[in-house]
């Protein structure tokens, strides 16, 4: 592991990486890693100027908690106007990492709440740890989520549990949260970011293409009408196929020098 030029961060962010994989951590522990303006502008800019040769992305949080989400310090002073474009500026950041270059795993601890909860539904895959606890406390403080989670949360855990959470202050375990679908990894506190890295460095051995087709592709043909999913599904399909590195791995199998789909362990 060394460390490599990605985009200048703010001290809140800190970026390393692991051959193909690159690990973003939000490091302001203090703070329980709060998303205040400057974290933000500094996802985006992660993203935004990611080197090519990066080909899976792990965000994960230092400190006791992943993420207590929207900097309430800032909130204070702002009007209607520059609520809309702090809300915009969420959108463009949390925008990058899902339809960004690469697949992004969120390795999620302790406190998962609010924005924090809104990054994580952002990435592709969460790992939870056993320490995890999911909450939208926007309802109890007089505000609304505005960093895409009305949009990406209801699309794992259904409006109606989203609606709970905001009108009761509700939270959620690590355990019911894989069981509702807000992780698809549990593991032991502390064995997150391990697991998170090896999935990403599993990630990172596919085409560049299939990993588009399956982050940019699948969520559009998903919520396409059929007919128009169809028709964007073989194309994309075709696509992906017509890659020189498609074509090998499929000799590879035929070929018997790749491997075969293993029983879950
Ligand atoms: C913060 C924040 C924050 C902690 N903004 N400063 N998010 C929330 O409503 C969650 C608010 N935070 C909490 O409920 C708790 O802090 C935690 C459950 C996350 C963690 O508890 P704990 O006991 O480990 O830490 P703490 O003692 O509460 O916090 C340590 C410090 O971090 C303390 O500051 P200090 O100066 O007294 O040391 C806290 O004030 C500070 N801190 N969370 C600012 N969020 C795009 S819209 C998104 C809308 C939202 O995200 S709303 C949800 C906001």
């Amino acid at each position: 592991s060394n460390r490599v030029p990605f985009a200048s961060l703010p001290p809140s962010l800190t970026a390393e990486r692991q051959g193909p994989v690159a690990i973003l951590k939000l490091n302001r522990p203090q703070k329980r890693n709060a998303l205040d303006d400057g974290t933000v502008i500094g996802i985006d800019a992660f993203f935004a100027a990611l080197p090519d040769d990066i080909r899976a992305v792990v965000i994960a949080g230092e400190g006791e908690h992943f993420c207590a989400g929207l900097d309430l310090s800032e909130l204070q002073e702002r009007n209607i106007h520059e609520g809309i474009t702090h809300s915009a500026l969420w959108h463009r950041a949390f925008e990058k990492i899902q339809f960004g270059k690469v697949p992004v795993i969120a390795v999620l601890h302790g406190a998962v709440v609010g924005g924090g909860l809104e990054l994580a539904s952002s990435a592709h895959i969460r790992v939870a740890d056993r320490s995890t606890y999911y909450g939208l406390p926007e309802g109890s403080r007089g505000i609304y989520v505005g960093g895409g989670g009305s949009v990406r949360i209801p699309r794992l855990i259904g409006v109606a549990r989203m609606m709970d959470m905001m009108l009761t202050g509700r939270t959620y375990s690590a355990e019911d949260g894989q069981i509702m679908g807000l992780s698809t990894y549990l593991t032991e506190s502390g064995e997150g970011l391990a697991k998170g890295i090896e999935l990403a460095q599993r990630i990172a051995t596919n085409t560049p293409m299939t990993n588009f087709a399956i982050t940019h592709a699948l969520p559009r043909i998903a919520e396409a009408a059929p007919a128009t999913g169809f028709a964007m599904e073989s194309l994309i399909s075709s696509i992906a196929q017509a890659d020189p590195e498609a074509k090998n791995r499929l000799t590879a199998f035929l070929e018997g020098r790749a491997g075969k789909v293993k029983r879950p362990d």
